[in-house]
């Protein structure tokens, strides 16, 4: 009796969950579906016994794994060729046509997300997997669980295997990074990045919280189920209770596709969630199987990218940033509007000069775009839109914090405040020293650096190697406690033992990035070497040049930076080069690109494997290129090896070489 009714309960929660992702017009309310949830919750607490392995309860997460089983893929997860314009669009075509005479496309939406496979037996799902490096992916059942709109069962009672994309909407992106920006965590900087950090979570709460949700296109084994064409197949999932994305359309020639691409090129932001191209597939798969695959990609199908988005905003007010260096930046503070995947907030406008030479002011209305889809920038000033009410720009003359006049040298762009004691250039100073790609100190983002800096415990570099001694007093601070206060103060010992390049990029010394300290650590080994070297000597040195060893040479001289270097010496830090050069004939004297997330290592830590090697790692794929390193989700770096026939790692083969 009881059973009964949990079983019925679970079968109406089901149908309304895929009406209600499926269609648009749910059947119950959701008080009513609420109602039902909660009468099958009640019930699975009296009767544990009964509680069903596909129940939607268990939805909401709480497995845990201890790391990731590698699953193989029965059929390979193929990733698309791209293409970027109508003319290559038209050769697809005609391309396609040296084979089928008179082919059909489908054209899809290209959702901005991960790939997952699902597997289904007898009709529930028994496993999610990641794309991988698409034979080899990564189980993620446990969170695939968590997503409302995969089905847990589905209408037959069948075996098989379909794929989609997991994506966050728009909306819930903008929702969770407003949350974390409130609890002062780092922000994602897409929806795409925060379903891949979701899904590769091993606590599946996580996932649970983050309202992930799908679209399924792909039928890898049609041939089981009796279908001929890829439309047929979308039908059959949608059928089965899959959230199949609605916008496609079935194309009979080449024109209706680039209609249909014109269309979504315009209209795309008025989607609720992101895509960053069309994908044109041949409809008939008798005819795809004709045209078959090329190593990587099928010939069938290909993705059409969109060009780099543009968006108008209003520019409300120009602020000025102060470096650590004391240069001063002038920043757009903006309407704040949707770009390629993110909230767009505020904008550099880098100097005077150039807001001069884009004839910018303000209340203007700009257009904005992403250069490489990371940097938002100004393309350019919208004139037809100024009213009479726009504000000429001024430059300032005083530091906008300290209040120092402002210094410029003769034919540079930039602005100084030569305060060495201001606030800001002392926050930015102690900010840069602890991020991560320097002294990698975590917890120290630039709120909290900000916040120490301001109550007093953290004036000066050497402050963060004796903030120990404040144990007591920051673990009464708001918004900490024991246990963060013991992490940040683990991080702080842990960074003491930096390889000597880390603290040279640290100590913030003019023109000295990554790559310089790590030249500088190497051939110095220590720093007292480094410290006791001429300027001659360092000008010397392959890659290093005179305004380099100038700066370098400067900073070893200057009183309060020695006295820094001793104090942090007292303090227990490292001074020595650790990364001493093992040169490795896998590696010495080649060139490697890395493309993809990589599971295991961060792309810093593989750079430094492979440097300490004796190779280099570069970010474009050239002839000169000798090994493109694939991890999950790989871009155009990935198809361009292939075209140049570059031998290809996975992160595996990387780790084995190592
Ligand atoms: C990737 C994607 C495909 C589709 C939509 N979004 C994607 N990200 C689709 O076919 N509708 S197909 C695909 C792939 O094959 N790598």
């Amino acid at each position: 009796m009881i059973e009964k009714r949990m079983d019925e309960l679970i079968e109406i929660i089901n149908k309304a969950s895929i009406e209600y992702y499926t269609n648009d017009n749910p059947t119950i309310t959701d008080q009513e579906y609420d109602d039902y949830y909660h009468e099958l919750e009640k019930l699975e607490n009296e009767y544990p016994e009964l509680v069903r392995e596909d129940s939607p309860t268990k939805r909401v997460g709480g497995r845990v794994i201890d790391e990731f089983t590698k699953v193989e893929h029965k059929v390979p997860m193929m990733s698309l060729g791209d293409i970027f314009s109508e003319e290559e669009v038209i050769e697809f075509d005609k391309r396609i046509k040296k084979t089928i005479k008179n082919p059909t496309y489908v054209c899809e939406l290209k959702i901005d997300g991960l790939s997952v496979s699902l597997i289904y037996e007898n009709g529930k799902l028994v496993r999610g997997a990641t794309r991988g490096n698409g034979t080899v992916g990564e189980d993620i059942t446990h969170n695939v669980l968590t997503i409302k709109s995969i089905p847990m069962t589905i209408s037959k009672k069948i075996d098989i295997e379909v794929r989609g994309e997991i994506y966050m909407p728009k909306k819930s992106f903008d929702k969770l990074n407003e949350e974390r920006e409130k609890n002062g965590q780092n922000l994602f900087a897409n929806p795409r990045n925060a379903a891949a950090g979701s899904v590769r979570q091993l606590d599946s709460k996580v996932a649970a919280k983050r309202n992930l949700s799908t679209f399924i296109y792909h039928l890898p084994e049609p041939e089981k189920f009796n279908i001929k064409n890829h439309s047929d197949a979308l039908e059959f999932m949608k059928e089965l209770g899959f959230v199949v994305n609605s916008n496609i359309k079935v194309c009979q020639n080449i024109k209706e596709v680039i209609d249909y691409i014109n269309e979504w090129t315009t209209s795309r932001s008025s989607l609720p969630y992101e895509i960053d191209g069309i994908v044109i597939k041949v409809n008939n798969l008798d005819e795809q199987k004709e045209l078959g695959y090329t190593s990587r990609t099928p010939k069938w199908a290909i993705a059409y990218k969109f060009p780099a988005e543009e968006v108008l905003t209003k520019l409300k007010d120009i602020e000025f940033c102060v470096g650590r260096t004391g240069k001063i930046t002038p920043r757009a503070d903006l309407d704040p509007v949707h770009l390629a995947g993110s909230v767009i907030r505020s904008v550099t406008l880098h100097n005077e000069d150039y807001i001069k030479e884009k004839d910018i002011m303000i209340n203007d209305t700009i257009v904005l775009h992403k250069a490489g889809d990371v940097i938002p920038e100004v393309v350019r000033v919208e004139k037809s839109r100024r009213t009479g009410n726009e504000i000429p720009f001024k430059m300032i003359d005083n530091c906008p914090i300290c209040g120092t006049k402002l210094i410029k040298k003769e034919k540079e762009a930039n602005y100084f405040c030569p305060n060495e004691y201001c606030d800001a250039r002392n926050i930015e100073g102690l900010i840069h020293f602890s991020s991560r790609p320097t002294m990698n100190i975590e917890g120290f983002g630039e709120n909290i650096v900000e916040d120490f800096y301001n109550m007093g415990y953290l004036k000066r570099v050497p402050d963060y190697y004796k903030l120990y001694k404040k144990k007591q007093e920051l673990k009464e601070l708001e918004g900490f406690g024991e246990k963060s206060i013991n992490n940040l103060l683990d991080n702080i010992e842990k960074s003491k033992s930096n390889s000597l390049e880390f603290l040279l990029f640290a100590l913030g010394i003019r023109y000295i990035g990554k790559k310089t300290a790590k030249i500088l650590a190497s051939n110095y080994q220590n720093i007292d070497n480094l410290m006791n070297a001429s300027y001659e000597e360092l000008v010397q040195i392959k890659d290093i040049g005179d305004v380099i060893a100038d700066s370098v040479y400067k900073f070893f001289k200057e009183e309060s930076n020695i006295k820094i270097i001793n104090e942090l010496k007292e303090l227990g830090l490292n001074m020595n080069y650790l990364g001493t050069l093992k040169k490795d004939d896998k590696f010495n004297d080649k060139t490697f690109v890395l493309t993809g997330t990589l599971s295991k290592l961060t792309r810093d830590e593989a750079t430094t494997e492979i440097e300490n090697r004796g190779g280099k790692v570069t970010s474009s794929v050239t002839k000169k290129t000798d090994v493109v390193i694939v991890g999950e989700n790989p871009g155009s770096k990935y198809t361009k090896a292939q075209e140049l026939n570059i031998p290809i790692w996975s992160e595996e083969q990387l780790l084995s070489n190592l």
